[in-house]
């Protein structure tokens, strides 16, 4: 399998985690995000993937984008250890709080958005960070309540074992630090991610143990 990724992209990060975690030998192939212009929009990449954004996975001579598609694509192909739990009502809870992050949170702190908030809308820096810190702490907010209703043990987003809200959490919280957002308060969130950092899996997909990282 080949993965198309950007150190520091919290997309990417996720989908690293879930291979660790599943124990699956994968090629990097990195695509920086600002180099050349953004080596994901050259005409290679979109060939591959026309999303024109990081990761993708390529296998069996095939591509697929979006990091949660790619993450149950995994689920389905190599279901040891799982990344969601068996009932289905818990599956819900474990996915809404994925998305919380994936389709609430990300796509709005996400560099062409934040580009074109500059570039097209001539916003400045301090406005950029402002609408940021905004939307991470709306999500982190609804996040931290959810976890003291789901976690089991205050070191795992749902029940006791390590789940897709989890491979979600920890870029989220790495991604809000380097924006400098203050996490204060969202203790139950900061020590999950305390703990998830120390995980392997967690730990060999962060940004500065990725073969491409500054
Ligand atoms: N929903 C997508 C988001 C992918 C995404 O936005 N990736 C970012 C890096 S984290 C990216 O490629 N950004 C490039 C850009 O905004 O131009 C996923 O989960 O894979």
């Amino acid at each position: 399998m080949k993965l198309y990724t950007y150190f520091r992209s919290s997309a990417a990060f996720r989908v690293r985690i879930a291979l660790n975690w599943k124990g699956v030998a994968y090629e990097t192939v990195p695509r920086h995000l600002r180099k050349g212009g953004g080596q994901h929009r050259h005409a290679d990449y979109l060939a591959a993937n026309p999303q024109g954004l990081v990761p993708a996975l390529e296998d069996d001579g095939a591509v697929i984008a979006q990091s949660l598609a790619i993450i149950e694509y995994l689920e389905e192909k190599f279901p040891e250890p799982p990344l969601l739990p068996r009932d289905p009502m818990a599956r819900a809870q474990v996915r809404a709080m994925a998305l919380g992050i994936a389709c609430e949170i990300h796509p709005l702190q996400n560099l062409r958005v934040t580009d074109y908030l500059s570039a097209e809308l001539g916003q400045s820096d301090a406005a950029i960070e402002r609408w940021r810190g905004h939307w991470i702490a709306a999500g982190l907010r609804a996040l931290e309540e959810l976890i003291k209703r789901h976690s089991g043990d205050g070191q795992h987003c749902f029940g006791r074992c390590v789940t897709l809200a989890d491979v979600c959490l920890l870029p989220q919280l790495v991604s809000a630090r380097r924006f400098k957002c203050d996490l204060s308060a969202y203790p139950a969130l900061v020590k999950i991610g305390e703990h998830l950092a120390s995980l392997p899996a967690f730990a060999q997909a962060a940004p500065q143990a990725q073969p491409d990282a500054e």
